[in-house]
């Protein structure tokens, strides 16, 4: 089972726009009618409650969404890439950081069908009628489109279970499953027989909720011991904790100290949680004449509530449940209503203004809207080139240049294309 992975996701780029002039009967050059180019598709991320795990990652790590289609004579818009949805199930932790940013983006996929865009596709560029001016009325200046956002997202399950049922290996965790819900774990009398939480879904008066086993802990679990902490994220957003203990082992009360010690050195709120303590095996002679025993020295240690079951014969089990079922509930009710979640859409950062920086003797003129520009137009045109010295020429621009300290005879650069001041 998969349940961690990391991706890549590549949204899709824009369309260019094109450069085009009206064809008409005895006009030889028409008013300009490049269409813009279609906006680059995003990927999306997907809750979809009919999966369990994150297989559909194990072989593709890549993936990237259609880009739109440039624009085209006679004002057509090119058609936009279609959005790359990727589904994963409910649970699914996704964390990712956009290129050159410091914030990480996190988000909890909890309800079907709840998406979240972490790569927005590229916009199009824009056609040459956007540049026509009074004074250039034949435009041969478009732009590229726009890069869509490629990012590397982490994306983690973590099991959404109402109950997890903890303990040393071969407490009974997979037989306690097994006694109250339809979920057929192996069962075997050796440690570790367990490898990764299984799920099931317990039905008890009239509700039913996901029961979990939780596998692996023992002492020491912190450093590595047993299966480490691999599973414990799991538990981390289950609402009630059976801790079940073998009623055959030589210390019950030290065995469940030391699994809770383990729980404490992962996050300490662990312990928090309602947990009720639950000593198996029963039906075992000497456990039931130990019984007095136990329940005294765990009293004597402050716990005063122990159950008794046996996930052999079901003895207990239901009331057990009825327990479990009877906090899960108030858990709930305890929770705040999750006031209404905001999608988390990262918000798209463009620089809207032009930043002067320089290389050199050169000054170089960042600005993701002129960039584009010279990339989407044919800088080996000399008409274009001209054209495009009037627009880095237009009074705003003339402002911010000589304001940056540009006198003429200086060098200036946009994109691939540098000339004389
Ligand atoms: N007599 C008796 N044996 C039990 C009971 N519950 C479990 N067992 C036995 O204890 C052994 C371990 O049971 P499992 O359910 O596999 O225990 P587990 O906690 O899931 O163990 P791991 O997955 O290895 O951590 C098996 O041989 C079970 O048959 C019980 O109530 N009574
Ligand atoms: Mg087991």
């Amino acid at each position: 089972m998969l349940d961690k992975v990391s991706i890549c996701v590549i949204a899709g780029n824009g369309g260019n726009g094109s450069v085009s002039f009206r064809r008409e009967k005895f006009v030889p050059l028409g008013g300009p009618d490049g269409g813009d180019g279609g906006k680059g598709g995003n990927v999306i991320i997907e809750g979809d409650s009919s999966l369990n795990n994150l297989n559909y990652f194990l072989h593709r790590r890549y993936f990237k969404a259609q880009s739109g289609s440039h624009g085209s004579s006679g004002r057509k818009v090119g058609k936009n890439g279609q959005d790359l949805t990727l589904k994963v199930p409910l649970g699914t932790v996704i964390k990712y950081q956009l290129p050159e940013s410091e914030d990480e983006h996190i988000c909890d996929i909890k309800t079907h069908k709840q998406q979240v865009i972490v790569a927005h596709g590229g916009n199009g560029g824009l056609g040459n009628p956007h540049f026509s001016s009074s004074t250039n009325q034949s435009p041969r200046l478009a732009q590229m489109g726009e890069e869509g956002e490629e990012v590397y997202v982490d994306m983690e399950m973590r099991t959404i279970a109402d109950v997890g049922i903890i303990g040393y290996p071969n407490a009974g965790k997979s037989s306690l499953l097994t006694a109250s819900s339809a979920a057929h774990p192996k069962i075997a009398n050796y440690p570790f027989t367990t490898l990764e939480p299984m799920l099931g879904v317990v039905d008890t008066n009239n509700k039913s909720f996901i029961m979990a086993e939780i596998p692996g802990l023992i002492k020491d679990a912190h450093v590595g011991k047993g299966l480490g902490f691999e599973f414990l994220r799991h538990i981390v957003r289950t609402r009630v904790l059976i801790h079940l203990i073998d009623g055959n082992s030589e210390d019950p009360l030290k065995s469940m100290i030391d699994v809770n010690n383990e729980l404490y050195m992962y996050d300490n709120t662990l312990l928090q949680k309602r947990q009720i303590i639950a000593v198996n095996k029963i039906d075992i002679e000497e456990v039931r004449e130990r019984m007095t025993d136990i329940e005294a020295s765990f009293k004597e240690a402050g716990y005063e509530h122990v159950a008794f079951i046996s996930a052999l014969t079901g003895e207990g089990v239901p009331e057990l449940m009825s327990k479990a079922l009877f906090l899960v509930q108030e858990s709930l009710a305890e929770e705040p209503q999750d006031e209404e979640e905001l999608p988390v859409l990262h918000v798209v950062e463009k620089n809207t203004e032009p930043i002067i920086e320089k290389d050199g003797d050169v000054y170089v003129v960042r600005y993701p809207f002129l960039e584009r520009m010279i990339y989407g137009s044919d800088i080996t045109n000399p008409e274009v080139k001209r054209q495009i010295i009037s627009v880095m020429t237009r009074p705003r621009m003339t402002k911010q240049l000589t304001r940056a300290g540009v006198e003429p005879g200086d060098r200036v650069r946009v994109g691939d294309f540098e000339w004389e001041w």
